[in-house]
């Protein structure tokens, strides 16, 4: 008889994932909290792309064979078939603080960790040997890697601004730092879905690839500590996130941080995917997955960047969830966040809205 903290399932969760991939490292912490039977297995592009039509890794597929696809509606859907424990927190400003971490973590955070991979001669070595090794073949693990390298620069992961990327990622791990020795997660006694997602760049990638690992195990042990704590969760042993739905100023400061750099790119994207959107043809209800690059710039060094659709179903669900909050939670949040940059993003309004179809992202009729 399994423990009573674990939720039991007559079959396994499948999930189907890949040890240096992003978005797994973003589920994986989520899928072990919840305490559920799962089978991890090697990605599959080939099934992957039978069951969403797409080649996005990772994806779960249930006990019942449903397919889940993209980690924030895998940790929704994950919510609402077992509650317990929690991964979302009911305070309104925890619940938006950790949307904007979740933001961060998607839009902002894959510059740092394509950085790292690939921005130096003995990163893109060894990060190389890996996706060879992963793969099987020399010849097929390079291929992929070369089409990593390409998407470094998608990502705006340019030469021109590795110093500025590596300020802020020393600003970020520092900030981190200081909270971690007081807080063992995010918000609190507790692992939520913030922890889960800010492990994609950390766990995924800095923890993973060898010039990044060693800067973690160089300056940031409580960092690390704190990665071992949401790979190997002990649902049982979990306390609380703090309470009366407070922030510790300590996580202001890395909400500052990422705020401070992310803000001003995700605005200068969505802007550049909604010129394009009013553009469109009236009969284009789905927006293809990227549609060009835009100029924009961290901490005034210069970023080129792919303008994708997804940044603007990123940024609409975090704003949909302060614009969801009670008045006394917005002015909650508006008194905690007034002297970072999240501000800015909170207070646009996007002109389109996107939703999902079967794992595409199409427009909704006006
Ligand atoms: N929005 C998706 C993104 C998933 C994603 O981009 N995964 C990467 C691997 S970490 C991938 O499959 N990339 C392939 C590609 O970009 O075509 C999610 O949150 O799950």
């Amino acid at each position: 008889m399994p423990p009573a903290h674990l939720n039991r399932t007559d079959a396994p969760y499948q999930f189907h994932a890949f040890e240096v991939s992003y978005f797994s490292a973003k589920v994986r912490p989520a899928l072990r909290y919840k305490g559920l039977w799962v089978e991890e297995r090697r990605a599959d592009l080939k099934e992957i792309r039978e069951r969403t039509g797409l080649t996005f890794i990772p994806i779960v597929v249930t006990p019942d064979d449903e397919t889940w696809q993209d980690s924030t509606e895998i940790y929704r859907l994950l919510e609402e078939r077992h509650p317990q424990p929690p991964l979302f927190p009911s305070g309104g400003l925890q619940r938006l603080a950790a949307h904007l971490i979740e933001l961060y973590c998607d839009e902002f955070a894959l510059i740092p960790a394509m950085h790292y991979r690939w921005g130096s001669e003995l990163g893109e070595a060894t990060a190389r040997a890996r996706f060879c090794g992963m793969v099987g073949n020399h010849k097929l693990g390079n291929l992929a890697a070369d089409r990593m390298v390409a998407a470094r620069f998608l990502v705006g992961a340019s030469v021109a601004a590795g110093p500025q990327i590596e300020e802020h990622t020393h600003d970020l791990l520092g900030s981190l730092s200081s909270h971690f020795e007081a807080h063992p997660y995010l918000l609190g006694g507790r692992q939520s879905f913030a922890d889960c997602a800010l492990m994609g760049p950390v766990d995924g990638h800095f923890f993973c690839d060898l010039v990044s690992r060693r800067l973690l195990l160089e300056t940031a042990e409580l960092v690390v500590g704190w990665i071992e704590r949401c790979k190997f969760p002990n649902t049982d042993q979990q306390g609380e996130w703090l309470e009366g739905d407070a922030l510790a100023p300590s996580l202001i400061r890395v909400l500052d941080v990422m705020g401070g750099d992310a803000v001003p790119i995700v605005l200068d994207l969505l802007r550049a995917f909604e010129d394009w959107a009013d553009q469109r043809p009236a009969d284009q209800s789905e927006p293809p997955r990227g549609i060009g690059s835009c100029r924009t710039s961290l901490r005034g060094a210069p970023i080129d960047r792919a303008i994708m659709a997804y940044t603007l179903y990123s940024a609409q669900q975090v704003i949909d969830c302060y614009k969801g909050l009670t008045t006394a939670d917005r002015s909650r949040v508006d008194t905690a966040l007034a002297d970072t940059a999240w501000p800015q993003l909170l207070a646009y309004a996007p002109r389109h809205r996107l939703h999902k179809e079967r794992f595409k992202l199409v427009f909704d009729s006006s």
